[in-house]
């Protein structure tokens, strides 16, 4: 039989809206990986589109849970962090990762607090400037360029070149420990580049290119890293699972578009049953 890894992600529950748990849950799990979960808050929706959404802070329960993790003797292969409600809430987090990761884990930072040259609702700089010392304790780190301008204290403009990308995932290096997969590299006409970069190997910089789809949905970012993160802890490259990831977020789009009843989220569950046939194929 053989082993099954074990992950932990840490974001908000948002109860409806195809966001943050209620994406990574499902599709992790669907890659094989048992995946245990920390809702850092509970909403009643995402806070993209909605009104009078409710928000339970849950900060001061994550050292309690790893207090009682840590006398069960429970240990993650990997931790994933997504949307984080609160400065505070990067403190226990930290704690979490030092205590309960194993000593070969993997951790894996989506710094979700921005899209399209804009702050979700709640954010500012202070707070990404502690995401992006919080990235620092990720081995794989998963911005857009939004988040990469706030993390870097650039402007952000919804075109850069290939070379402009190239250099801000170069700059993005100090905030990793290892890669950074920067996503948005809209420079090709049909196509979307994701530029995934080894800082040991920084020459070695790939661009790895999907189909183009003109829809600005939510969620996207947090199907993306699930399905990198599933991909990742199958034993792909930093390159098949960006390309994997791509392919099945633009499926995701693709089976929503036209639905304009669903514009909060995308379908990502009509693209569960292609995931064994996209590990075969990248
Ligand atoms: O998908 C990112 C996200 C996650 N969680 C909450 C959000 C958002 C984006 O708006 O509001 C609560």
């Amino acid at each position: 039989m053989s082993e099954t890894l074990k992950i932990l992600t840490i974001q908000d529950l948002s109860c409806y809206g195809q966001c943050s748990i209620t994406v990574a849950l499902p599709i992790i799990s669907a890659f094989e990986i048992e995946t245990a979960v920390i809702p850092s808050s509970v909403l009643s929706t995402h806070t993209s589109g909605f009104s009078d959404y409710t928000v339970r802070d849950l900060t001061h329960d994550l050292p309690g849970i790893r207090e009682h993790w840590e006398k069960e003797g429970i240990y993650f292969d990997a931790i994933y962090t997504g949307y984080i409600g609160s400065v505070e809430q990067f403190k226990y987090i930290k704690e979490i990762i030092d205590s309960r990761l194993k000593k070969e884990g993997k951790v894996f930072v989506d710094p979700a607090m921005a899209d399209n040259g804009e702050f979700y609702f709640g954010f500012d700089q202070d707070f990404a400037d502690k995401m992006g010392e919080h990235c620092k304790l990720g081995d794989y780190i998963l911005p857009n360029t939004t988040e990469a301008c706030y993390i870097l204290h650039k402007t952000w403009k919804p075109n850069f070149s290939h070379e402009e990308m190239l250099d801000m995932a170069n700059e993005l290096s100090d905030f990793t420990k290892k890669y950074v997969i920067l996503k948005g590299d809209n420079h090709k006409k049909d196509e979307l580049g994701m530029i995934v970069l080894d800082k040991d190997k920084p020459s070695d910089v790939e661009t790895i290119y999907n189909k183009k789809i003109d829809y600005v949905s939510h969620g996207t970012g947090d199907v993306f890293a699930s399905s990198f993160v599933g991909s990742i802890l199958n034993g792909k490259s930093p390159s098949s699972a960006s390309k994997i990831a791509g392919e099945f977020t633009k499926k995701a789009i693709e089976e929503t578009i036209g639905d304009s009843n669903h514009t909060y989220g995308v379908k990502f569950e009509k693209v569960i049953p292609y995931i064994q046939d996209l590990l075969k194929s990248n």
